[in-house]
């Protein structure tokens, strides 16, 4: 008996060393993205942490922050942040980075590509790694893509069928391109942080905004202050979670492992989560009063025809090499 009580003794003492180790050598990391907390950018993020929390013993743990509460609500600026190692983590998409690494523009030009095979050739292959590339020279590691979506239009004037429905239209855009291609269309662009957006289209201060379905008009109840919705598939947004590659480079490659696998599982899952809600997500507009526009493929032609030139200035800045290994891709695919 007596024994037994010393290696229970022993036992709690081990486990409760272990523990203050665990403790002592935990750390929490902090994860900013710029959307709200019922969007499946935010589900990806939480998924995130309870993977990391597993796959590291609970040596890491990740804390997420909506809305762009990090960087004082500037959606551009978390990247920067992440660059500079002043932030740990991110979750954004490929616009919002384009003030920093322009080339990151090339998923989203306009028509660049007709449906979810094309994307996959390019974000699950060979072109995405040389953006991985130039992000890492910024400071940033990719682990994983997820997906924001098509971007569609939604306003509260009426239906928009053609390029001469847009004129005049005042469209919150979220980067600089999306001003350009709007501006081609003779719309008048505003842009806005995402955070101010839902106010500002309540308020009438812009009648219409183009967000993804699936990923952030649903889930951020855009439907309650839109009454339009035009299905243009006009521009794909990726999503991405990034690290600072000041704190990878600090970590062992048992722990870079975990971590990307948890990346890499959790961003699978909101690519998932976010293609289901997108399925259903007409209907579900509909049902909350919408008035869809879904277009023809000629009505989408002159969609495509009226934003070439915005497409042409931004393929240039993006870079001939790139634009080419993306179209390459996409042919192929
Ligand atoms: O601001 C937007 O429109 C959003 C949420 O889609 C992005 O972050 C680009």
């Amino acid at each position: 008996m007596k024994r037994l009580d010393i290696r229970k003794l022993a036992l709690t003492a081990a486990v409760a060393a272990a523990m203050t180790a665990g403790t002592a050598s935990a750390e929490q990391l902090r994860l900013s993205h710029n959307t709200g907390d019922s969007t499946t950018w935010h589900q990806g993020a939480e998924r995130f942490a309870e993977l990391v929390s597993e796959k590291t013993g609970g040596e890491h743990s990740v804390r997420v922050f909506p809305n762009a509460q990090l960087s004082g609500g500037d959606q551009m600026r978390q990247a920067e942040m992440v660059g500079r190692g002043s932030l740990d983590l991110l979750v954004t998409s490929a616009i919002n980075v384009t003030p920093l690494v322009p080339e990151m523009a090339v998923f989203s030009l306009p028509y660049l590509y007709a449906n979810y095979d094309q994307v996959d050739a390019t974000t699950q292959g060979e072109p995405v790694e040389l953006l991985e590339a130039i992000l890492e020279d910024k400071g940033i590691m990719v682990l994983a893509w997820g997906e924001n979506g098509f971007r569609e239009l939604t306003n509260s004037v009426g239906p928009i069928r053609t390029p001469e429905d847009m004129q005049g239209l005042n469209v919150r855009v979220a980067g600089p391109m999306y001003v350009d291609v709007m501006n081609a269309l003779g719309a008048n662009p505003q842009q806005m942080q995402w955070t101010e957006t839902m106010t500002a289209l309540q308020q009438g201060v812009v009648d219409a905004q183009e967000n993804p379905i699936g990923a952030v008009i649903i889930p951020q109840q855009v439907y309650e202050v839109q009454d339009y919705l035009t299905a243009w598939h006009y521009s794909y947004d990726p999503i991405f979670l990034g690290i600072s590659k000041e704190k990878w480079d600090g970590y062992d490659a048992d722990t870079q492992a975990a971590i990307r696998e948890a990346a890499e599982e959790a961003m699978a899952y909101q690519v998932e989560i976010t293609r289901e809600s997108t399925a259903e997500g007409l209907d579900f507009l509909r049902e909350q009063g919408m008035e869809i526009a879904e277009l023809s493929e000629e009505e989408i032609a002159a969609f495509r025809e009226a934003t070439q030139p915005a497409f042409d200035e931004w393929a240039e800045q993006v870079g001939p090499e790139i634009v080419a290994a993306f179209q390459e891709a996409i042919d192929a695919s």
